[in-house]
């Protein structure tokens, strides 16, 4: 087992790393920017590191910064937590180069499924019912037409660089189709390098459902069940919840075994996630697959009641997985809402500052509550990051315990001096749609009017 691990990140995943490190006799190393000097993450790790200026080009994406203090510090493997690194197929090579074992997967399968064409196409290959869409790039506007066509209206461009919602362009028509494709070629093209596009039947009132998996070095791979995620707003996740309202027990084993072959065929290692869109007729199919620890990944931890972060660094250093399928039980069910500081009133405004009071709910009867968060009264939340605050986790024996005490939490919830998400999540959890558990990704639109 590693003797000390480098975090390369900053907020509460560092937190929840560090976390995991201890509980497991593991030294812990942080790293933080300038901006970051006063950060509370940094008290609890055994040491600390400045590696630069506040921008995150400076610092949390600064490659060479970053192996320098690992280097500096005798730490023998690195964390990325999640954004920032984490997903970089070079970084981890270069992890690898300088004799540090990077905490997730191996680089040529971060690459592959950072692809997201080729992805979707292994997947294909591996027996994963896909969207019908396009194989392979879009050559031309003329052949994405003809494709177009083949497929059916409406159909969505997406950029094979993207993910996560960037670079996508809906197309209602044959006439909207060749402006489409120059607009979303041209965005994809500034924004990832690449504007290589591949195309999917567009899906209308659909439900973004993903699986967990964990792979080991010896072939073993096990999922733990599914994460509900389609409340989101621009493509950020405002609450998950675990089970699916829509995923029964036979659909989940089904599925779940189609991941584990899926990611078992191109030699998975580490935790991942399979995003899976759900149609209103119930049919599943692949979207992406995440090469990372996700911020929502507590939820699956309540209801499992398994450690992930522990298991990432159990796998890295080479050992078997710590579980069998059959000794992964599912209980109750789990909520977690991403609360930002942001003004809601206000297109959902970043709102940076000084957080005067920060009075979390630490119990709530009948159900158990978590919070994975940096912040404590007093913080001032820089302005050059994400403006997540913290994840409030419910834990109860049945989804509508787990609701209502989430709704309770939230009221007890005292945050002062800054604007936070938390009036919106009382309403998301009051909502009758949420309620009834039947809502799709199209619920914050409709809410918010
Ligand atoms: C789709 C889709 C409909 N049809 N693909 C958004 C995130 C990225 N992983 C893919 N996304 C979508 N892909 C097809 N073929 C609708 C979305 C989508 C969406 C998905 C999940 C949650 C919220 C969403 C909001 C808008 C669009």
């Amino acid at each position: 087992m590693f003797k000390r691990i480098l975090i390369a990140n900053r907020g509460e995943i560092a937190l929840r790393v560090i976390r995991a490190c201890r509980e497991m006799g593991i030294e812990s190393v942080a790293v933080y920017s300038e901006a970051d000097a006063d950060s509370p993450h940094l008290q609890q790790a055994d040491v600390k590191v400045c590696i630069g200026g506040s921008q995150s080009a400076d610092s949390y994406l600064n490659v060479s910064a970053i192996l320098q203090a690992a280097e500096q510090t005798g730490a023998k493997a690195i964390h990325p937590g999640y954004g920032f690194l984490a997903e970089n197929a070079l970084f981890a090579e270069l992890c690898h180069q300088h004799k540090f074992t990077f905490i997730g997967p191996p680089p040529r399968v971060i690459r592959l499924m950072g692809d997201k064409d080729t992805a979707r196409r292994t997947m294909k290959a591996a027996g994963v019912p896909v969207v019908p869409g396009s194989e392979g790039l879009i050559a031309s506007p003329e052949h994405g037409l003809e494709l177009a066509r083949e497929i059916g209206f409406p159909v969505l461009l997406k950029a094979t660089a993207g993910g996560g919602g960037k670079g996508m362009r809906i197309c209602r028509a044959e006439g909207d189709f060749e402006g489409a494709f120059q607009q979303a070629s041209m965005e994809a093209g500034k924004a990832f390098g690449n504007p290589g596009l591949y195309l999917e039947k567009f899906i209308e009132a659909g439900r973004h459902i993903e699986f967990q998996f964990m792979a080991d070095g010896f072939g073993h791979v096990v999922h733990l069940g599914e994460r509900e995620c389609s409340v989101q707003r621009s493509h950020q996740k405002l609450v998950e919840e675990s089970p699916s309202p829509v995923v029964d027990a036979a659909l989940r084993a089904e599925v779940g075994q189609t991941v584990c072959s899926g990611v078992g065929a191109i030699g998975y290692v580490g935790a991942g996630t399979m995003e899976f869109l759900r149609s209103p007729e119930g049919e599943l199919f692949f979207m992406e697959v995440n090469t990372r620890l996700q911020v929502e990944h507590p939820v699956t931890e309540l209801v499992s009641g398994l450690d992930l972060v522990q298991e990432q660094i159990r796998i890295a250093a080479n050992e078997t997985l710590s579980w069998t399928q059959d000794e992964i039980t599912l209980t109750g069910h789990a909520i977690e809402c991403r609360i930002n500081a942001e003004d809601p009133y206000a297109g959902f405004k970043p709102c940076p500052g000084l957080v005067e009071v920060f009075e979390p709910p630490l119990e709530v009867e009948g159900v158990t509550v978590r919070l994975d968060t940096h912040v404590t009264s007093g913080y001032r939340i820089p302005v050059f990051y994400d403006s997540m605050i913290c994840k409030l986790i419910v834990h109860g024996a049945d989804r509508d315990a787990a609701r209502l005490g989430m709704l309770e939490a939230l009221r007890r919830f005292k945050v002062e001096g800054i604007k936070t998400t938390i009036e919106v999540h009382q309403q998301i959890l009051a909502d009758e749609r949420f309620a009834a558990g039947t809502y799709d990704t199209s619920l914050i639109e409709k809410m918010l009017g």
